[in-house]
């Protein structure tokens, strides 16, 4: 399949966003055989108000044989905050982890860069394959950390969370996000789906994660400011973080 046509909002976004957009999208193309995924109805192209500012969301969304969902959305409120989000959901006959990635900014400046590939097993690691690989990439050196919230306990030792100090820092954020999306792809065709008994426990570690994202209220705020309460729970709940089907 081709690529879809450059959407409108990406080129209206901060440096790294856009770039970042499009390395998720090239690497996705590179290594999976990716088909469209239809998200409910009325959510792909979304425009709310918050505060007398309009907030624009913009979702591109594919499946693979390994993926259920791969979801790359962008998003932007009045002239001073950009998002971009991104997660990928293994299908339940896939024991892989969570790759996520959100970049939080504006006026010039990425206030939060996070990455991780997520573990969705009982005790929270990731397997040996995924760990060795990891630990094979270069090391890399941010000015400026930052601590994960409470709910942070889905994320691996290899979680990366950063406000990027200038464009060399933005330079190797990107790289890392290639890098980690680089193994996943390459980890993910080289798995091979488990039995329906362990499909269950694959679900439950997904589940576990969805719950914790959930729990990001700087998310929901942002979201309940323009649309409402309601439709952000749902928002929350059906399209960022929802659960695989049952079965
Ligand atoms: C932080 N997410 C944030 C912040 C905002 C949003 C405004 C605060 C920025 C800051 O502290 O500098 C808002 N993020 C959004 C909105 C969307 C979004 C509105 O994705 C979607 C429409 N969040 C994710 C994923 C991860 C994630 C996939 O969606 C990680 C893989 C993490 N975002 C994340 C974390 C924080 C954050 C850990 C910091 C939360 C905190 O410090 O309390």
């Amino acid at each position: 399949m081709t690529l879809a046509p450059e959407s409108s909002l990406r080129s209206q976004q901060h440096r790294l966003i856009r770039k970042l957009a499009d390395a998720i999208e090239a690497t996705w193309h590179q290594h999976l055989d990716l088909s469209p995924y239809q998200l409910p109805e009325d959510l792909g192209y979304v425009e709310g108000r918050l505060e007398g500012e309009k907030l624009t969301i913009e979702n591109r969304c594919y499946q693979s044989p390994e993926f259920r969902k791969m979801h790359l959305e962008l998003a932007k409120v009045g002239t001073n905050l950009d998002i971009l989000h991104c997660v990928m959901f293994p299908r339940s006959n896939y024991p892989l982890p969570m790759f996520g990635t959100d970049l939080v900014g504006g006026r010039g400046q990425i206030s939060a860069a996070i990455v991780d590939l997520s573990p969705t097993t009982a005790d929270l690691t990731l397997s040996d394959d995924y760990r060795n690989a990891l630990q094979a990439l270069p090391t890399v050196e941010f000015a400026q950390p930052r601590d994960l919230p409470p709910w942070g306990d889905i994320f691996s030792e290899f979680c990366l969370f950063v406000r990027p100090a200038d464009e060399a820092e933005e330079t190797t954020f990107l790289e890392r996000v290639t890098d980690y999306l680089t193994v996943h792809c390459q980890q993910a065709k080289a798995t091979t789906p488990v039995s329906p008994e362990e499909e269950a426990r694959v679900r439950a570690g997904q589940q576990y994660y969805c719950t914790k994202q959930r729990q990001n209220d700087k998310t929901r705020r942002v979201l309940e400011k323009a649309f409402g309460e309601a439709w952000a729970d749902r928002y929350m709940t059906t399209v960022l973080f929802d659960l695989p089907p049952e079965g």
